[in-house]
């Protein structure tokens, strides 16, 4: 299973309360007050790992919870801070806060002031009026978080809280005797968003069975299934280009992008959000129309869908490539996209057969690296 999007509900631990205790001994029968302070609550960190590349941990995991800090005791003896917890996140994780959407006709009651029997003023809550329950699968993605994208990359989600100080900080000249001790102050929470968005130099975009995932397989070690069905590649898969020099570029595949996918048709365009940080987009086309499109239509719909999804995705650098060029009909169908989409710059291959590789491979690199 594969997850790149996940609701999770976070609490750091409460501070331990301070002690209040005063020191008896056989001949110090008023030794002062001695209560110890209580212990901090445990943190929620979040790391950045690049040894994960799905959210799976989280989906079976989706309260992240962290102990309180210990009570503070008598003779001086503070409470233990608790253990932080540490949630490792595939680099490209974003972290977004969740609100409950804010009800215009929610009209705020002014509470009532009543007297009691002893005679004192008191707010009466009307308890019919109380908030209901927050759903948390009906809040909405408020705020950018954190985004963590480099191995290691740390970020304290909740923070615990402070323990409170016990009754021995209290004492003073005047007050020589404190009978009382701060409670702790409680941990952070809330309702996050965690969301995956790939860390790739280049994405691969095209038609199902255009030939993406065969490209992946070709020039880097990665193994996606490779089928000549729509639809073989149901999640992003990542490979990693080497060249001589030790130079990496990391390619993401994703899903087929078909006519509609804004509209949901197919897998939709969701997926498209694993190659929205890329630098570079390749364009995969199927060059001889296995499937009874044509190239230059399949062209013009990739164009559109990308920008339906987010029009900053036409703002970014593309490569074209031709793909299935060994087909028959390749070379006739090459001949008429040239006319009808004018100056766009072709790479030709056929991916399965290693064919036009070196060439891809080189153009590839350029363009990530003006790009950068
Ligand atoms: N003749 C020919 N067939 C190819 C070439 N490249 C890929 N194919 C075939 O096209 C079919 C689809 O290839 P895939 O790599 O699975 O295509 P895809 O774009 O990843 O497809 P989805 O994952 O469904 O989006 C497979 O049967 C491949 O063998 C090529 O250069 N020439
Ligand atoms: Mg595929």
């Amino acid at each position: 299973m594969f997850v790149d999007e996940i609701r999770i509900f976070a609490r750091a631990g409460h501070g331990g309360k301070g002690c209040v205790a005063f020191t008896r001994e056989k001949y110090r029968p008023k030794g002062g007050p001695s209560g110890g302070n209580g212990g901090r609550g445990g943190d929620v960190i979040l790391e950045a790992s690049h040894d994960l590349n799905n959210l799976i941990a989280q989906f079976f995991n989706p309260r992240l919870i962290a102990d309180g800090g210990g009570q503070g005791l008598g003779q001086g003896c503070d409470g233990h801070a608790a253990k932080d917890i540490l949630i490792k996140v595939p680099c490209g994780t974003m972290i977004w806060s969740l609100e409950s959407p804010v009800d215009p006709d929610a009209v705020p009651t002014n509470p009532k002031i009543i007297k009691t029997e002893s005679g004192e003023l008191a707010e009466e809550i009307d308890l019919s009026q109380e908030a209901a329950p927050t759903n948390p699968a009906a809040m909405q993605k408020c705020e950018l978080v954190a985004d963590l994208t480099a191995d290691g990359q740390r970020h304290v989600l909740c923070k615990g809280g402070r323990g409170g100080l016990g009754n021995r900080n209290f004492a003073t000249s005047t007050r020589q005797a404190p009978r009382f001790a701060q409670p702790g102050e409680s941990g952070d929470e809330g309702h996050f968003l965690f969301e995956l968005r790939m860390i790739a130099e280049a994405g691969l975009v095209g038609y199902p069975n255009a030939g993406k995932s065969t490209l992946l397989t070709a020039i880097s070690h990665a193994r996606p299934k490779i089928a000549p069905y729509p639809f073989t590649t149901l999640h992003p898969q990542i490979g990693i280009m080497e060249y001589p020099d030790w130079r990496r570029i990391v390619v993401c595949d994703v899903p087929g992008l078909v006519e509609g996918a804004h509209k949901n048709v197919g897998l939709g365009h969701e997926f498209l959000r694993h190659i929205e940080r890329c630098k570079i987009l390749v364009l995969l086309l199927d060059m001889a129309g296995t499937d009874g499109r044509t190239p230059w239509d399949d062209y013009r719909q990739l164009l559109k869908e990308l920008k339906l999804y987010n029009p900053t995705m036409l703002d970014k650098p593309r490569l074209v490539v031709a793909n299935k060029m060994d087909e028959p009909a390749a070379n006739a169908n090459l001949k008429v996209f040239k006319q009808k989409v004018r100056r766009v710059n072709l790479i030709t291959m056929a991916a399965a057969f290693d064919v036009g590789l070196p060439e891809f491979r080189q153009q590839l690199r350029h363009a990530v690296e003006n790009a950068a």
